[in-house]
């Protein structure tokens, strides 16, 4: 059985990265609901009904465990979907959260994500659950999504980041975290503008560990398969997400269907 994961987009295949390098061995489908990003400025009823629908997808293709690769998702609907299905569904932010409080030296950390994350203050609640000291400041990023998706050029990027981190300029975070899939994808834009004395969390690593810790406790790792088939569905338009995906799983047989 497969590992299924979901996304509103592209992002989503950062955190893939990270589980293909963990579990090699494992059978991947994953699917991006290209025709309806951003979810990040969608109300919560339209995030949770398209969540389901691609957990639904995910579902049918028997998978043994479903990884919500979407901060916004995450933070929405994983909650209540989990009520609804058996498979366990491990989510983004408790995986970034538990990075971050471990990273960070001077308690103060720093996220940027999409509009939803940070109006739930999804971070800052999972962060304050285990170290109530930690002084978390999110900032909503609604502009980046959707130049991620178009990629954008180097000079885009730096306007734009500028910008977001402007109101962080008076916080003395030592930690940042990328609350949105799709950052790390210009990981390196953002290490550029916050200096090197800040640590940059990607949730998707913590993400792959906990997924395999999940998979080997209930005996559910593939140990022996020979070539472990990987599958990318998309609702939106199969080109553009395969110029997007091979670049940013830098593999240039990357095909969506
Ligand atoms: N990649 C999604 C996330 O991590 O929140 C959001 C992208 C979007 O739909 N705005």
């Amino acid at each position: 059985r497969p590992i299924g994961l979901l996304d509103s987009g592209v992002g989503g295949l950062t955190v893939v990265k990270k589980v293909i390098k963990k579990m090699p061995n494992e059978n991947i489908i994953f699917v991006g609901d290209n025709a309806h990003i951003p979810y990040g400025n969608k109300s919560q009823a339209e995030i949770i009904s398209l969540t389901l629908a691609s957990v639904n997808f995910l579902l049918s293709k028997n998978v043994k465990v479903i990884i919500f690769a979407c901060n916004t998702a995450t933070a929405v609907a994983m909650d209540i979907i989990q009520k609804q299905i058996s498979p366990k569904i491990i989510g983004v932010i408790p995986a970034g959260a538990k990075c971050a409080i471990n990273a960070s030296q001077n308690q103060k950390i720093a996220v940027v994500a999409t509009q939803m994350t940070t109006n739930l203050h999804a971070y800052k609640k999972e962060i304050t659950k285990y170290a109530p000291k930690i002084e978390v400041t999110e900032v909503a990023a609604p502009q980046l999504v959707p130049l991620i998706e178009n990629n954008a050029s180097h000079s885009e990027y730096y306007k734009a980041l500028s910008e977001i981190l402007l109101p962080l300029q008076t916080v003395d975070f030592d930690t940042l975290i990328l609350g949105c899939t799709h950052y790390p994808i210009i990981r390196s834009e953002f290490e550029r503008q916050v200096g090197s004395h800040v640590q940059v969390i990607d949730p998707a690593d913590q993400v792959a560990q906990y997924t395999y810790n999940l998979l080997k406790k209930e005996h559910l790792l593939n140990a022996n398969l020979a070539v472990a088939q990987h599958e990318f569905y998309t609702t939106g338009k199969v080109e553009k997400v395969n110029e997007l995906g091979r670049l940013v799983l830098n593999d240039s047989t990357f095909q969506a269907q």
